[in-house]
């Protein structure tokens, strides 16, 4: 896509003025149509139920996105020989995330991270010395934005994951793989709002995107992402960075099916 003009397309979608579901893509003018008509469908068909607002916004980028390669994934082949607490507790080490910080922050996902208990829009940005969250507004959090992936690198997703591919993780590793990109976020950790979506992730820096079944009960319609930042982070740039700077996956890694003893030694 490197030269030709490229568009943004968001999809977010409410009732009663909460949010159920929002994708966005990076594509070029021809596709456009195809894609408005993608996200509106995808906005109808949501298991949050209907909307009553559905806002399609499209824009001229105005920078070329970077371009990154896709996280690994990884998938704990032996996770039934775990509970969820041993196996967020060595995540969490292994991530360098001290016990009682990762903890807090998956409890305050899991009942709604924001100040009211509902769920935020946008993550939690902690400051994974102290645990003290850093983002100016409480309540919505920090947005990543101005994300998507080449056709090429979709196919290859598509081939190395198999039938263990979802839409939820496509977005999901997208996001993780920019979010990871910042010199300062070691980890991030996501449980997904959607009721019926009890698959969650916790992304390593140096290791990967690590798939998580059963992170929060079924039926649940609470969740969150959290970023965990390392070092003095400058705040301005770092939300600019990911609310608004463009990125683009051109390449994939591989999809790795292994014992949690083995990603631990990644
Ligand atoms: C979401 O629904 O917002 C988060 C999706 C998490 C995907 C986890 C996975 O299946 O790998």
């Amino acid at each position: 896509m490197k030269g030709k003009k490229l568009f943004s397309v968001k999809m977010r979608a409410c009732k009663n003025g909460e949010h159920i579901s929002g994708a966005e893509r990076i594509a070029q003018e021809a596709q456009i149509p195809e894609i408005t008509k993608e996200l509106s469908q995808r906005a109808l068909n949501h298991s949050k139920g209907k909307p009553d607002l559905i806002n399609i916004k499209i824009e001229l980028l105005e920078k070329e996105p970077i371009p990154l390669k896709l996280l690994p994934i990884y998938e704990i082949e032996d996770q039934e020989n775990f509970s969820l607490k041993e196996l967020l507790t060595k995540l969490f080490k292994k991530a360098n995330i001290d016990e009682s910080v990762g903890f807090s922050v998956y409890k305050a996902l899991l009942s709604g991270a924001s100040p009211s208990g509902r769920v935020m829009r946008g993550a939690m940005v902690v400051d994974t010395l102290t645990g003290i969250r850093l983002e100016p507004d409480k309540f919505r959090g920090i947005r990543a934005s101005y994300m998507d992936i080449t056709e090429e690198a979709l196919k290859k997703l598509k081939k190395i994951a198999g039938n263990r591919f979802t839409p939820n993780m496509k977005d999901a590793v997208i996001l993780s793989t920019k979010v990871l990109h910042h010199k300062n976020v070691i980890a991030e950790l996501c449980v997904s709002d959607d009721p019926d979506y009890t698959t969650g992730y916790l992304s390593i820096k140096g290791v990967g995107y690590i798939r998580i079944k059963n992170i929060k009960p079924y039926g649940l319609p609470k969740g969150g992402r959290a970023f965990f930042i390392k070092g003095t982070v400058r705040l301005k740039e770092f939300i600019e960075y990911i609310e608004s700077t463009p990125v683009l996956i051109v390449d994939t890694a591989e999809y790795y099916c292994l014992p949690l003893s083995e990603i631990l030694e990644v």
